[in-house]
Order: structure tokens, then C-alpha cells, then sequence
């Protein structure tokens, strides 16, 4: 069994608007099967304690729906990540929906308070909400926000409780460290669904985002320079790769919220392949596979794995 990589498996889906992608990490595992590359038996795999079981009732919470549960959840993933990152030179995340992302960032912070984290986000969403901005209260477009400790106060369109408000806190505390991230170590690719006050979040903080438009026209290698510098100082780097970045209508519909216009399957593997050889990189995340929502039968989840069967391939050789 070789260690240089962990598996954690997070089927967490408690923060999307839609069920089904708590089976996307198994649709992952079908498609290992099925290629007979027996790829995830090589590794140690951890499973996650979900909260999934607060699906089967209504939530209370109306700006930030089963915050209760994604609390715990953040609690649950942050202590695996910061255990097993240093069992492994990378930890591959499989995830359910993107809401516990913060929580695997949380990990990495708990486990080396020191360290600046750059964050290389992946996805047609800016993942920047807050209870106090969002237009649904799913908990999936926040992430983000829990990551750089953002309230969005100066966009507040919302009115939430003070329950809403102690578990949103919890969230963004997790491990007694808040923010993990600071915004200038932070970039994003393939933005294209985002709500004013993420827009007004990204301007106020600066963050870096290369649309697709933008990177087709640079071309990877301008794109790779320039994501270089921005995380020339920090000491580790997390990717999160949301399949919905990619484009539906070249990939399949299989997942929670897709936008039109994204990468093509080749644009992001050389993202992947590249970050996946940087030493920096500690942990890379893949999310939002949800086979329910597939009119392709489990085209998403077939993409999703030669993405990952590339990026293990390369962490083994290239490293
Ligand atoms: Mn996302």
C-alpha cells in the first residue's frame, strides 16, 4: 500500500439545493470497477460521518439550511484531513457536494496553523455566499466564504437568526483559526454563475479569477505562470475541483447546478495534471458528481475519473 496518497471519501450532501450526490463517489468507484483498474484498493480510504439523515426532515434554518448538520460535518472532515495530511504527500478528496470543502481546508489549517494555504478554485460558481447574502440558503455556495472568515455584511439582503448566526460562526471558527485563507492567496477558473454580492465580494477583495474566455485566449502555459505567482508565498496549495466548471453540454448534466460555456474535459485535465506534479499541492478535491441528475447514464462520473485516474497517476510518477 503505498503512501503517498490517502483517500477520503466525504459523501456529505446535506448543503445542496438537490439530493444525489452522496452517490457520486460510489459512481466514481463504478467506473475504477468497470476500467478494472482497481485504483482505490491501493490506497488507505477513510470514509467521513455524514449528517445526511437530516435530509429525511425540514430544516428550520432558512438562510443557511442545516447549518446544525454542516457543523458537525466541518468538524468531522477537519479532523480526518488534519490526521491523515501527515500519513500521505497527497490527500485525494472525493466528495459529495461542495459545502464541506471549507471543512477539508479547515484540516489543512488545523494541522499546520503556520502555513499560508493558497486556494486554486475550480468551478462556475463563486462559492462566496453567506447566510446573509445567499438567495437559497444551500450551504454548497459557501464554502468559500467559511474559508476566508466573510460575513458580506456590506451586501446583506437577508435577515438571520441568532441560530443561523451561532452555527454560521461555528463554521467559520472551526479549530479556533479564522480566516484559513487570506484573499490574496486565492484564485478561481471558470467562473461564470455568480450572484452581485459575489461579484462585489471578489472586487472588494481582489480575488483572482480567469474566466474561460480568458484562459482559452492566454492558453494554459500564461495561465500556469500566472497562478505560480500568486502562490509563490504561501507554503501548500489545495485545488477543489467542482465538475460543474466544465461544460455541460460537452460532458453531461450530471450534477447539481450546471452552467453552459464551461471547460472542456482536456482544458481541465491539464489544470489537474499540471497542479497534480506542483509540490506544493497537498490535497485536491473533486466534487459534485451527482449520477441522479445524469442524462448520460454516468457520463459525469466517467469524466470525473479519468480526471482523477490521471492526476494519481501523475502524483505516483512525477513526484
Ligand atoms: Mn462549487
Amino acid at each position: 500500500m503505498s503512501s503517498r496518497i490517502v483517500c477520503i471519501i466525504n459523501e456529505s450532501e446535506i448543503s445542496a439545493g438537490t439530493r444525489g450526490s452522496s452517490l457520486g463517489p460510489g459512481a466514481i468507484r463504478v467506473v475504477d470497477h468497470q476500467r478494472e483498474n482497481y485504483l482505490f484498493g491501493r490506497y488507505k480510504n477513510i470514509y467521513v460521518q455524514d449528517e445526511n439523515h437530516l435530509l429525511d426532515e425540514p430544516t428550520p434554518l432558512l438562510w443557511a439550511k442545516r447549518a446544525n448538520g454542516l457543523s458537525k460535518v466541518y468538524e468531522h472532515v477537519s479532523k480526518v484531513v488534519s490526521e491523515e495530511c501527515h500519513n500521505a504527500e497527497v490527500l485525494l478528496v472525493i466528495a459529495a457536494d461542495h459545502g464541506s470543502a471549507g471543512g477539508t481546508i479547515a484540516g489543512l489549517k488545523i494541522a499546520n496553523p503556520d502555513h499560508r494555504i493558497g486556494v486554486l478554485w475550480i468551478d462556475a460558481h463563486g462559492d462566496l455566499h453567506t447566510p446573509y447574502t445567499t438567495p437559497t440558503g444551500n450551504m454548497h455556495g459557501m464554502p468559500l466564504a467559511t474559508a476566508l472568515g466573510e460575513d458580506n455584511l456590506q451586501c446583506k439582503a437577508n435577515n438571520v437568526s441568532d441560530e443561523t448566526a451561532m452555527y454560521w460562526n461555528q463554521i467559520k471558527n472551526i479549530g479556533g483559526i479564522c480566516p484559513k485563507v487570506q484573499p490574496e492567496d486565492v484564485a478561481f477558473i471558470a467562473l461564470r454563475d455568480l450572484e452581485s454580492q459575489e461579484v462585489a465580494m471578489i472586487d472588494r477583495l481582489n480575488l483572482l479569477s480567469i474566466e474561460v474566455d480568458e484562459f482559452r485566449a492566454k492558453g494554459f502555459d500564461q495561465v500556469a505562470l500566472e497562478l505560480e505567482n500568486k502562490f509563490s508565498n504561501c507554503d501548500e496549495i489545495y485545488l477543489s475541483f467542482d465538475v460543474d466548471s466544465m461544460d455541460p453540454t460537452v460532458v453531461s448534466h450530471g450534477t447539481g447546478t450546471p452552467v453552459d460555456n464551461g471547460l472542456l474535459p482536456e482544458e481541465a485535465r491539464a489544470i489537474l495534471n499540471h497542479f497534480a506534479a506542483h509540490p506544493k499541492v497537498r490535497c485536491i478535491e473533486f466534487v459534485e458528481v451527482n449520477p441522479c441528475l445524469d442524462e448520460k447514464t454516468n457520463r459525469m462520473a466517467e469524466v470525473a475519473y479519468d480526471l482523477i485516474y490521471e492526476v494519481v497517476k501523475i502524483i505516483e510518477e512525477k513526484r
